[in-house]
């Protein structure tokens, strides 16, 4: 067991955006706290960052989290800068997370987390984890680990970037909001996110990666782990990553995962989801909200 940190030890607050449409897999992400650590609850603060949600969401995440004993403070932000690219699939939700430093004042390091995540064991680990100067930590995305085997970023050549260049999967970052702001890092991928569009496929995210300059934390990969067994089920899936994350590596991984992220089109909650352990936990959850 790892050793928990004690009271001289701050917790960052977990941070999700949401719309009306994510509302239920938040409440899953919640019950997924409490059901991997039924300690760890009573001492996590969420943060949800929202653009206007309906009395019924901000009801049902209100009723969820207090069953569950979770402290959660809901923040409105204005909505995102329309000259950013219009998703094809997705939500504008998705930009939230770069209003991060201005509606989030009040603490200096927050652990972003997308909803399409459940827990699998404590996150306390993680949210009392240093930074040691570094202004974000994440995982590299085990789908495109590095660009010359992505599609991230199209024409990263012609910017002059490596194709060993590692690149993250923004699903999951551990912030600090204060050294962030220092480099101007949010700022700078929402620029990007304007002025860049040739060059972005998964947008804000390879925003974000541009905007990093490769100065980020790598944290161990259990902190995001997708649920590859359901994509490779379905057949058609391309390993563009072999060489560097083979996939018999990746499937093993889900054995060992903190985070498990449901990456990609298709969600555990939709019913062409294919029949899977880590649907049926997920399911075992959803049933568990109210
Ligand atoms: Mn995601």
């Amino acid at each position: 067991m790892t050793p928990m940190p004690s009271d001289t030890v701050e917790l960052a607050p977990i941070v999700c955006c949401v719309d009306d449409g994510f509302v239920r897999p938040l409440c899953v992400l919640m019950q997924s706290i409490a059901t991997a650590e039924p300690g760890a609850a009573a001492d996590i603060t969420l943060l949800v960052i929202h653009q206007g949600l309906q009395e019924e969401s901000r009801t049902a995440i209100r009723s969820n989290a207090d069953r569950l004993g979770i402290s959660v403070d809901l923040r409105l932000v204005p909505p995102p800068d329309p000259r950013y690219p219009a998703f094809r699939t997705g939500s504008d939700a998705t930009y939230t997370r770069l209003a991060i430093p201005e509606v989030i004042p009040d603490h200096r390091v927050v652990l972003y987390m997308d909803v399409d995540i459940i827990l699998l064991q404590d996150i306390r680990p993680l949210l009392a984890m240093p930074l040691d100067g570094a202004p974000f930590g994440a995982v590299p995305d085990p789908t495109k680990p590095v660009l010359r085997l992505g599609r991230a970023l199209p024409g990263w050549q012609d910017l002059g970037l490596s194709g060993d260049r590692e690149y993250f999967n923004n699903g999951v970052l551990l912030v600090d909001i204060e050294e962030c702001r220092r480099r101007d890092f949010f700022a700078t991928a929402s620029r990007l996110l304007v002025e860049r569009q040739d060059n972005l496929r998964y947008w804000d995210q390879d925003a974000m990666n541009l905007a990093a300059d490769e100065d980020w934390l790598r944290l161990d990969r259990k902190w995001n782990t997708f649920a590859f067994s359901p994509l490779v089920q379905l057949g058609g899936y391309v390993h563009r990553g072999e060489p560097v994350l083979p996939l018999a590596r990746l499937l093993a991984e889900e054995e060992t995962a903190a985070v498990l992220h449901f990456a990609g089109p298709r969600k555990p909650w939709m019913c062409d989801y294919p029949d899977n352990p880590l649907r049926d936990r997920y399911l075992r959850l959803l049933q568990m909200t109210t």
